[in-house]
């Protein structure tokens, strides 16, 4: 018998600040993600989905590191960066953003936070944004300061996810907004709590940036959960793909556009701003966008994991790739997300999903994936 191979922590693929609490529970599997833990499963992805759909899940997502743009200049480089126009932003919001580069490639899909007119947060999914946004700073000679500052987020999430927050953060909690964040204390210290997080459950998200307060704030909030039967979780593969959120690096690279990964609603292509890339996805729109992330019901019982890109195919022509897929137990069968040219996206179209387990028959659903009662 082989076990699965453990991943190693050091100083190159950092632990966190909650890393002692989440093994001391049972954390089942690691991804790394920005040169660090990110817990995939605990109890298993199944059980974790259902927990996470009833009741509240600390989240250990340290690995959404921040970025931070300061400076005079600071504004002009977060929206040399982004497509979507950030000229009416305010502080206290959150937007989430495509980064493109100049061919118009999707180099992250960061929430940015604004924390004052010239300082931000970019919190980055799995690239160096740092690096990118360094080389404009210098390359357009911009007066910036870009950092990484000491900052872990803990997410707070499932349908309890308020009621807990208002134990330990106190009645603040509800005036936030969707998007939006505030300071609230928590052991003598203001921490930004932002209502945001990578599931469709709603919560919350603590930007820890005091690492000595991270083992009491998650001790606080799981003492103050036992009764709604908090416990610690991750973003579930099942309830992230069945809500369409999009994972970089995953369902989406730099070899793919903000509109091919339907993010157009983020996209301001026509207003008055400068960015990186306009030229090129103005270009794909007029040409009209030939191929997009799209859903599938996949008619099998079970799903392998997807360690590499499976071709789909309808007559056993290729038309588009599988990026993730995951046996949903609500649907019975298995949910995907694929990238599938223009003439395969039709909702409703039969596809062949080429496995290494061999083919399987898939329709294409449209995204969320709607409830099947
Ligand atoms: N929170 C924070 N940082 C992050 C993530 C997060 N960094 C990495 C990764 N997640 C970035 N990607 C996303 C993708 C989707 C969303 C947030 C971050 C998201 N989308 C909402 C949705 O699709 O329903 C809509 C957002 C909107 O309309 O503005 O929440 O989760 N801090």
């Amino acid at each position: 018998m082989s076990l699965a191979p453990e991943i190693w922590s050091n100083t190159r693929v950092r632990s966190t600040p909650f890393t002692s609490r989440i093994e001391a529970y049972g954390v089942g599997a690691y991804s790394v993600y920005n040169h660090m833990l990110l817990p995939l499963k605990f109890v298993s992805v199944e059980d974790d989905y259902w927990h996470l759909k009833e009741h509240v899940q600390l989240w250990d997502v340290s690995v959404q590191r921040q970025v931070e743009i300061s400076g005079p200049d600071a504004a002009r480089l977060v929206q040399l960066m982004t497509p979507r126009d950030l000229t009416k932003s305010r502080v206290g919001r959150c937007y989430y953003a495509p980064l493109v580069d100049a061919r118009g490639g999707l180099i992250n899909d960061p929430v940015i936070l604004k924390l004052a007119e010239d300082r931000f947060w970019l919190s980055i999914s799995d690239s160096d944004v740092a690096l990118w946004a360094k080389g404009l700073a210098h390359g357009f000679g911009l007066s910036v300061e870009i950092f990484e500052p000491t900052v872990d987020p803990l997410a707070v999430q499932g349908p309890k996810a308020e009621q807990l927050m208002e134990r330990v953060f106190g009645s603040a909690i509800a005036d936030i907004k969707f998007f939006g964040f505030s300071l609230v204390d928590f052991g003598g210290h203001d921490f930004l709590v932002a209502r945001t997080g990578w599931s469709k459950q709603g919560g919350f998200e603590i930007y820890v940036d005091r690492p000595d307060l991270a083992g009491s704030l998650w001790d606080a909030l799981y003492e103050a959960g036992r009764d709604l039967e908090v416990r610690p979780g991750c973003p579930n593969l099942i309830e992230r793909i069945e809500g369409g959120l999009i994972s970089y690096g995953g369902d989406a690279t730099i070899d793919d556009s903000p509109l091919q990964c339907r993010l157009e609603q983020y996209c301001h292509l026509d207003a008055e701003i400068d960015f990186i890339g306009r030229a090129a996805l103005r270009a794909e729109r007029d040409h009209g966008v030939t191929r997009a992330i799209s859903g599938l019901l996949i008619d099998a019982p079970t799903i392998p994991s997807v360690r590499e890109r499976w071709t789909v195919s309808i007559d056993g022509e290729s038309v588009g790739d599988l990026r993730s897929a995951v046996h949903s137990p609500r649907f019975g069968r298995g949910v995907g997300l694929a990238m599938l040219d223009r003439d395969a996206w039709d909702i409703g179209t039969a596809v062949t999903v080429e496995s290494p387990i061999g083919p399987i028959p898939a329709t294409v659903a449209s995204v969320p994936f709607t409830d099947p009662e």
